[in-house]
């Protein structure tokens, strides 16, 4: 097999961009064959680049529709055009079940029927939820998030849910409540995806955040996209949905949030802190240590390395709801 000369990282095919997992464990598959010196050098893998196929959903179409959904005025457009839904459910990370884009199918064994939310730690009014009593007692709306990944990535979902600080302030956490971890669901009879490569990984997958991000106006519980109840593939029931930051931030099929004195740790820190920092707000001026972050690639119905171009803005172009956040 030639070498080839690597490559820009805005050239980087898709299947060489997923840093979240693969990228690492073929660095170290290589190092252990072949020698510390092959580790670093991009070698070229046959079906490069391959786009996944749209054209089908079959999954979206059974799901139920939300009746009454206002649209929030505040978070009705972001300057670009909406993802198809298409390729918003079927080109997705969720490493539990497979560490390609095309888990959709993989995802439909995730179990959400009667599922129950957690909320512990530091708080007055400990809660577990039903699914079912959190979108009764929240009132949902629609909101449309630019949504960009970490990998360089971006679209634009529109997301139905609510706020989070209307859990927050229902639960009523303490003064001593700093940070808060949120934990995904996890059974690895289930969860089958992340196979030999990621047994050591530090599962469930869980994310955190500091007390006053969770109570920004922009931070997001999502129970459906495009007006119909979460696809399994987009972390249903329950998801984060953080736009200001990279998208691992937002963990998906929430069934454990818990209000902490110290930052938590959480999934990409543990596994790669130089690479995934707790904080991960959006920002083009700090490179990520493979690529830079100037720019992203929005995703479309062609070959990855043909997805138009767009600067990435700082904080995800939410700079006037959370810059005073990070002053
Ligand atoms: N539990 C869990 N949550 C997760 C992930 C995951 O692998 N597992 N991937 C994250 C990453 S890296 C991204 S970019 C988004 C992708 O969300 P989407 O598939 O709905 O676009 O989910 C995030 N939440
Ligand atoms: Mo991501």
């Amino acid at each position: 097999m030639p070498l080839i000369r690597v490559p820009q990282s805005w050239e980087l095919p898709e299947r060489l961009v997923t840093p979240e997992s693969i990228f690492l464990n073929r660095r170290r598959f290589l190092k252990s064959l072949i020698g510390a010196s092959l580790g670093a050098t991009i070698l070229p893998l046959a079906g490069c680049d391959r786009t996944p196929n749209f054209s089908t959903q079959p999954q979206f179409d059974q799901l139920t529709a939300y009746s009454d959904l206002s649209r929030n005025p505040n978070f009705s457009d972001v300057g670009r055009e909406l993802t198809p839904v298409e390729f918003a459910t079927q080109y997705n990370n969720y490493y539990e079940f497979g560490g390609s884009k095309s888990i959709w199918e993989a995802a439909q064994a995730l179990p959400t029927k009667n599922w129950q939310v957690e909320v512990t730690g530091l708080v007055k009014n400990p809660q577990t939820y039903d699914l079912d009593d959190l979108q009764k007692k929240f009132p949902l709306e629609e909101r449309i998030y630019r949504f960009r990944c970490v990998e360089a990535w971006a679209m634009v979902v529109p997301w139905v849910g609510f706020p989070m600080r209307l859990l927050l302030e229902d639960v009523e956490p303490n003064s001593e409540a700093k940070f808060v971890r949120f934990t995904s669901f996890y059974d690895p009879k289930i969860t089958k995806g992340p196979g030999f490569w990621a047994v050591n990984y530090p599962w469930p997958y869980t994310e955190g955040l500091r007390i006053e991000e969770m109570a920004n106006d922009l931070a997001f519980f999502a129970t459906g996209i495009y007006g119909k109840s979460l696809p399994k593939q987009n972390g249903a029931p329950l998801r984060m949905v953080v736009p200001w930051k990279y998208g691992f931030k937002g963990a998906k099929s929430i069934v454990k949030i818990e209000f902490l004195a110290e930052q938590p740790t959480t999934f990409w820190n543990t596994l790669v802190p130089n690479e995934y920092g707790f904080e991960a707000n959006v920002n083009p001026n700090v490179p990520h240590p493979r690529w830079s972050q100037a720019t992203e690639r929005i995703v479309s119905n062609a070959p990855s390395l043909t997805w138009e171009r767009q600067p990435t803005l700082l904080y995800n172009g939410y700079a006037e709801y959370v810059g005073d956040l990070y002053t």
